[in-house]
């Protein structure tokens, strides 16, 4: 919006010219967020207090669980809601794929709020059903990847990092593939939001380093030298990943452990499928398995243990996903969260460096 409203007057007050910059705005972006998330998370935590939006525990898991019984929850609504008011304020708003991804987003959030609101307002434990909640997640995503596919300025192709001259037209296969990444990815994040800051610490690398990816492929110049794929107008994302990953920043001085708020399944399910989204429109859609590994191997847990138990009758994980697991082995919780964000770490900086390595 201040693109919109100031940038025109740049004649009036040349200073004005530095709206031009998507790096000026993705700074200007980045301190909105962080600044709403601070600002606003105290006020927010004690509304979710009064409204007693607190989470029950289940029994069955790590018994260091059961003292965070009603803990709020749902505090994805703050982080969604800094992550829309940065974008809307410092994006370029006639780019397309800004609308796609504040909307998948926002399509997420409100599919994780309704399982929220069922389980912790109306008390109801189940919640949506796991039926209704990937039927959901399908509709919106697929609703996301035929705008992108209609909309396109260039063949669909998937690439191949590695590999510069290696691709695939998808055609209108690409729909489903988007579809499966976004959901993919939204559910793996969820996945992983069982430790206080385990999910929020790799959205944020994941995302930060997804801006700088979307700069480059937004910039002809940059594109072409480091021999990735160049697509118009994607350089707008990294405003809207700065603000996801500042807006993350924010929600975990107050998610840090111990935390005094969990995003709910509103933040995990948006947040993963704004990764998923973002991985989609910027073609890096491998590199998302590298870059938010964390989360894939936290679903790969999951999948193991459940395929495991079914064939063999035996667990392969003390639990899944396997932050339980490190839990129930003796580690404290503290640990196990902050090894996983140096894991996403490494993994980010390997991320950023396949960029040369093409
Ligand atoms: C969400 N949600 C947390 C919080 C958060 C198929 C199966 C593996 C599914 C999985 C599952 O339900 N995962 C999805 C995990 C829950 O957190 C809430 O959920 C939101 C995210 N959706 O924002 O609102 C609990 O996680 C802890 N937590 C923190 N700090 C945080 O910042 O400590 C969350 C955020 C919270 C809190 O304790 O209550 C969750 O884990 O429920 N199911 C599981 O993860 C279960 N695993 C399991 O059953 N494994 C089996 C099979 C099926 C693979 C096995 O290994 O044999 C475990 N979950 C829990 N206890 N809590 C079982 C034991």
């Amino acid at each position: 919006m201040l693109y919109h409203l100031l940038y025109p007057l740049r004649d009036s007050f040349g200073a004005f010219n530095v709206f031009k910059y998507i790096t000026f705005r993705t700074f200007g972006a980045t301190a909105t967020a962080i600044l709403l998330c601070l600002a606003f998370g105290g006020k927010y935590i004690r509304w979710l207090k009064d409204k007693q939006i607190g989470q029950s525990i289940r029994e069955l898991g790590p018994q260091s669980h059961l003292s965070k019984k009603g803990t709020p929850t749902m505090g994805g609504g703050l982080i969604l809601s800094s992550i829309a008011i940065s974008t809307l304020l410092w994006a370029e708003l006639t780019n397309h794929y800004v609308w796609v991804a504040i909307i998948t987003t926002l399509g997420f959030g409100l599919i994780g709020w309704m399982d929220d609101y069922l389980k912790v307002i109306k008390k109801n434990s189940k919640g949506l059903t796991a039926r209704q909640k990937i039927i959901s997640q399908t509709l919106v995503a697929v609703i996301a990847a035929s705008i992108l596919y209609v909309f396109r300025d260039a063949p669909p192709l998937l690439k191949f990092p590695f590999f510069k001259d290696l691709s695939i037209n998808l055609g209108w296969f690409f729909i489903p593939f988007a579809t499966l990444v976004i959901v993919g990815s939204s559910n793996a994040v969820n996945l992983t939001d069982g430790l206080d800051g385990l999910a929020v610490g790799p959205t944020i690398t994941t995302s930060l380093t997804y801006a700088i990816l979307a700069y480059c492929a937004g910039n002809f110049v940059i594109a072409e030298y480091l021999q990735i794929p160049f697509v118009s107008g994607a350089g707008e994302l990294s405003i809207f990943l700065a603000s996801t990953g500042a807006a993350c920043l924010g929600f975990l001085w107050f998610n840090a452990y111990p935390a005094e708020v969990f995003m709910g399944d509103v933040g995990a399910l948006a947040l993963g499928a704004a990764l998923g989204v973002c991985a989609v429109i910027t073609k890096n859609e491998f590199l998302l398995v590298l870059c938010g590994g964390v989360f894939v191997v936290e679903a790969l847990s999951v999948m193991i243990q459940v395929v495991s138990f079914k064939m063999t009758g035996k667990r392969v994980f003390k639990m899944a996903p396997i932050h339980h697991h490190f839990e129930l082995k003796g580690w404290p919780e503290p640990k196990v969260i902050v090894r996983f964000w140096i894991i996403s770490i490494l993994l980010a900086l390997a991320t950023l460096a396949t960029l040369k390595l093409r």
